[in-house]
């Protein structure tokens, strides 16, 4: 069948960003090699059989409990573990890596020595929202491209901890009613939808934005009580609607799948926050920073909204720990904006003081 001009697919996407510098020869934005192309090319290949995975459900005898924990201490899902081993096995032999490092494994995976090695180190969380996986709601994988420093031979732990800042690629790919993959490489933000008669993703938009302003935010407000004062400042304001002081009602939404809630910012704008909390004060939040909030965060300023941990700009963090959490709170950029000014205010000293 001839190709339909209009069907541009994820390999003639990358190919173009590899070969077009849209702002002219001395403007690199979104240029990437072919070493990277080649490697999302691989991510998204493992994403498909993810999905395929993902869509079997309880007629694969894959979903349930795996009767294990990961490092992050939390109950590991058959998926969780099958996902992950699917994003291995598909990065370790092309030779576009140095390392992975997953939240589902301890320390970094080396690529086996049997495999030539590359100048790329993948961070990824092979299956985000897991909890959601047996009750049959939307779940995704989230990764993230660093380059490798090239000061010292071999790779070590500490090689990935790089301020987000340092991403080349970031992206993820939604388990949904659509298996969509969302990619930035620098030069903005592209989603691709799954044909999956053809099996392969499909640019379906490009030059994604965020709308400045939103009526919806996303929280677990479950953990109400346990917030600080300027979130809670900023949850009773939307909650006051049109007669209290923002003058507008607000929307809820909470799927509990950071990807989705993500997802659906990156669509139509909203506010996801899952900030710090008193539950366990020695923890700076839930979400990890290398592997869900760097990647979401980049994408999320590169549609035009803004991430932050309630005080400071997520993708400066200089990282610590290669499972470090952090607090989040990223979408439409005046809300954003907003409730990092209410943390401001609430570390300013007291006027009078
Ligand atoms: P809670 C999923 O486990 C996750 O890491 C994110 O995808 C999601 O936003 C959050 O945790 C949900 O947390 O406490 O509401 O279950």
């Amino acid at each position: 069948m001839a190709s339909n001009p209009s069907r541009i697919s994820l390999t003639r996407y990358l190919v173009e960003q590899q070969r077009n510098s849209a702002h002219g020869d001395d403007d690199t934005r979104g240029l990437i090699p072919a070493q990277l192309r080649l490697l999302l090319e691989v991510v998204a290949r493992a994403c498909k059989g993810i999905s395929q995975a993902v869509n079997k459900g309880a007629l694969g005898g894959i979903l349930g409990s795996a009767e294990s924990e990961n490092v992050q201490g939390e109950v590991q899902k058959k998926l969780d573990i099958i996902a992950n081993e699917v994003l291995i096995e598909a990065n370790e032999w092309g030779g576009n890596l140095a390392a992975m490092a997953s939240e589902e494994m301890d320390t970094i995976h080396l690529i086996p020595g049997r495999y030539p090695q590359g100048e790329y180190l993948l961070l990824f969380d092979p299956l985000d929202g897991s909890s959601n996986i047996d009750v049959n709601v939307s779940i995704g994988t989230i990764f993230s491209v660093l380059k490798k420093p090239e000061d010292h031979p071999g790779v070590h732990e500490g090689d990935f901890l790089q301020a987000g800042t340092q991403q080349v690629a970031a992206g993820y790919c939604l388990y949904g009613p659509q298996t969509t993959l969302v990619l930035t490489v620098g030069a903005g933000v592209a989603m691709f939808t799954l044909d999956r008669e053809q099996g392969s993703f499909v640019l379906t938009q490009e030059d994604v934005q965020i709308p400045a302003d939103t009526k919806e935010f996303a929280i677990n407000m479950s953990n109400m009580r346990h917030w600080d004062a300027p979130v809670k400042r900023y949850i009773d304001e939307c909650l006051a609607g049109k007669d209290g002081p923002r003058g507008k009602d607000f929307n809820m939404r909470w799927i509990a799948s950071m990807v989705s809630d993500v997802h659906r910012i990156l669509t139509r704008g909203g506010i996801f926050m899952y900030p710090w909390d008193k539950r366990e004060p020695h923890k700076a939040g839930k979400l990890r920073l290398m592997y869900e909030a760097n990647p979401m965060s980049w994408l999320i300023e590169q549609a035009g909204g803004a991430s932050t941990d309630g005080r400071q700009r997520i993708l400066d963090i200089q990282p610590s720990q290669l499972h470090q959490r952090v607090a989040v709170v990223l979408g439409s950029k005046n809300e954003v904006e907003r409730v990092t000014q209410y943390h401001r205010e609430a570390q300013a000293p007291a006027a009078n003081a």
